[in-house]
């Protein structure tokens, strides 16, 4: 029989990509079969996701993956996939989708935050499910919808797992994002819902990695030119939780940075810390791949530096990105920064001015990205102290996956804040992650629970790149 391959989708909040991975003794190998852009639009009055034309970038990739897999005589085993998280789509008994979703960055829910503090008060919020404050969480913005009744949550990834099987599930690690899964034991908590008025069975039954979810519609077979038979897999979902499954660490004593549109920045526990000072620092605790916990900050991201290059771009020709941050690399150290963590810079358009307001005098478009970069490589210093401090966990390197990987400024800012190694790549750790689960759940990788066949796979994959600090001193629970 052809040998298996499996597809990741992997959509993130700038851009999307259908990846195809087998594994073999000498570890994973990933091909790219289609790539294309994504970003929240102003549409019908609010940003939203345009999922009608994300589900045809999917089923445009899962055909090129097909004739890809058929071209090297390889079958599909699976199908994975993997989004940003906390936004959803509302689906009724019908399977009709009730409005285009809304983005995490769309202002409805600056007042709804309060609606939900003065039911349930954010420190019984934090104890129950572990989560850090951020405006966008799923539990906000299902306050701003004005009916419930007779529909479903269905998250971004579930949405298009429902699209392609027609099967309603909740994957778990993305489950543990919205603000109302039980931090402790992993379900929902139902007894969250019901003080908040939302109905027991909004959301659909949880699946855990590894689960098949269904095969595909019989109209989604004709369209892609794969079997009815072929499975949709759940994976950490989550794309958080795909990209740190495939952290190619070594030893216990590691922190990550998933560094895409935001950086995720913390370390993997076995338990959730669910304590006054923890919420003080407003740390999450959100669930990975095996009942993990990811406990770590939220914090700024690319998305600073994506921005400014959107706007730049309108105002006439910008030099490409490498030219723009060697020549921000050349700018002496202790400019000017901003608080990368601040969530002045959520929303979209004029991030240049918003920067220059608050950072002070920037002249240049690379005293803009310098800034961006000093600051971003300050706040993850800053949480991965914290993280130690908090979690008593020893750090003594920080792997950075993702597309931030590649920026060379910023894993050396990284380095020489934390005094810590920085190890970069994979690239695409969350595609990685997403394969490597199915093929564990094929038997292709020594089961569970724990991540360690995973986390070898990846490291056999693993090219990654060294940055020394410019000087050295572990972060420690002392730190
Ligand atoms: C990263 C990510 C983060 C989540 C943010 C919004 O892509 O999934 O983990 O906080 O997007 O969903």
């Amino acid at each position: 029989p052809p040998a298996p391959v499996f597809a990741a989708i992997d959509i993130g909040a700038s851009s999307g990509r259908v990846i195809l991975g087998s594994v073999s003794e000498d570890g994973p190998r990933l091909t790219t079969v289609h790539r294309f852009p994504n970003g929240a639009q102003f549409l019908g009055g609010a940003l939203r996701w345009d999922i009608d034309a994300l589900f045809a970038e999917v089923v445009a990739g899962l055909r090129l993956a097909a004739s890809a897999a058929a071209g090297s005589g390889l079958r599909i085993a699976g199908i994975g996939i993997d989004t940003w998280a906390v936004d959803y789509g509302l689906v009724d008994a019908d399977g009709i989708l009730w409005h285009l979703p809304f983005s995490y960055r769309d202002a409805r829910t600056r007042t709804t935050v309060d609606v939900v503090h003065r039911t349930v008060p954010p420190e019984a919020l934090y104890d129950r499910t572990g989560l850090q404050f951020l405006p966008f969480t799923t539990v906000y913005q299902l306050a701003a919808e004005r009916s419930l009744d007779g529909v479903q949550a269905l998250l971004i990834p579930d949405l298009l797992a429902y699209r392609l099987t027609g099967e309603r599930r909740t994957e778990a690690t993305n489950a543990s994002t919205t603000g109302l899964l039980d931090a402790r034991t992993g379900t929902w908590a139902e007894d969250l819902l019901d003080a908040l008025g939302l109905p027991g069975d909004l959301f659909p039954p949880l699946v855990e990695p590894g689960a098949v979810i269904g095969q595909l519609l019989p109209e989604v077979a004709l369209a892609t030119g794969l079997p009815e038979e072929t499975a949709v897999v759940a994976v950490g979902s989550h794309d958080t939780a795909s990209a740190v499954a495939a952290v190619p660490a070594t030893g216990p004593g590691f922190a990550y940075i998933s560094s895409g549109t935001w950086s995720l920045v913390g370390v993997e526990l076995d338990a959730p810390i669910l304590t006054a000072a923890s919420r003080a620092a407003n740390f999450t605790n959100e669930r990975g791949v095996d009942g993990t916990i990811r406990y770590l900050r939220n914090t700024g991201g690319l998305w600073l530096l994506q921005e400014c290059l959107r706007e730049w771009a309108v105002e006439g020709p910008v030099p490409d990105l490498p030219t723009l941050l060697s020549a921000a690399a050349t700018l002496p150290a202790g400019g000017p920064m901003i608080d990368a963590e601040s969530t002045d810079f959520l929303a979209p358009d004029g991030m240049p001015g918003r920067i220059r307001r608050a950072a002070g005098d920037l002249p240049t478009r690379e005293s803009v990205v310098r800034c961006i970069m000093d600051s971003l490589a300050d706040a993850y210093a800053r949480t991965l102290r914290d993280a130690a401090r908090l979690s008593g966990h020893t750090i003594d390197v920080i792997h950075v996956v993702g597309g931030g990987s590649q920026n060379a400024l910023l894993c050396q800012l990284t380095a020489d804040r934390t005094g810590l190694p920085v190890l970069a790549g994979p690239v695409e750790a969350t595609a990685l992650g997403n394969i490597l689960v199915q093929a564990r759940a094929a038997g292709l990788l020594e089961a569970g629970p724990g991540l360690g066949s995973i986390r070898r796979a990846a490291h056999a994959a693993a090219d990654t790149v060294r940055y020394e600090p410019a000087r050295n001193g572990a972060l420690t629970t002392a730190g």
